[in-house]
């Protein structure tokens, strides 16, 4: 399938199939950066699609690797857990935020300060995205 760079935080793209009209919109995008070199950097975004679809994969040029991560508390510990997928129901905004979904960063290049981050997804319909995270300052 076809491959599209993103300049703005959406997109308008026609379906392969029938020309129907679908749309992925990505807003909040924010990406922290690791507070000491070597650490791992965080990504936060929104995420709705008019189709049912999935997201099933994510990298950046910019990192070494990038994961999936969902967290949850139990006995007052948090904890993290990979996750392989993402469930995108159709026209439904999924949150990647703090204390649930989100992006971890493995090895993060240098990035200047207020630079943006890409992070590419690949959804399972086909679809690859590359979304700019805009560079906040480190968070804890
Ligand atoms: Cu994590």
């Amino acid at each position: 399938m076809k491959k599209l760079l993103l300049a703005a935080l959406s997109a308008l793209l026609l379906a392969a199939c029938g020309g129907e009209t679908v749309s992925l919109t990505v807003d909040d995008a924010t990406y922290r950066a690791p507070l000491v070199n070597g650490g791992v950097g965080v990504a936060y975004f929104a995420i709705t699609s008019t189709i049912a679809d999935r997201i099933v994969g994510v990298t950046s040029p910019e990192a070494d690797n990038v994961e999936i991560h969902t967290s949850s508390e139990s006995n007052g510990m948090a904890a993290m857990q990979k996750l392989d997928s993402v469930d995108l129901p159709a026209g439904e905004r999924v949150i990647f935020g703090p204390g649930g979904l989100h992006l971890m960063v493995f090895g993060p290049h240098t990035q200047p300060a207020n630079a943006t981050f890409p992070i590419q997804i690949t959804l399972e319909s086909g679809r690859v995205e590359t979304i700019s995270f805009r560079g906040a300052a480190g968070g804890r």
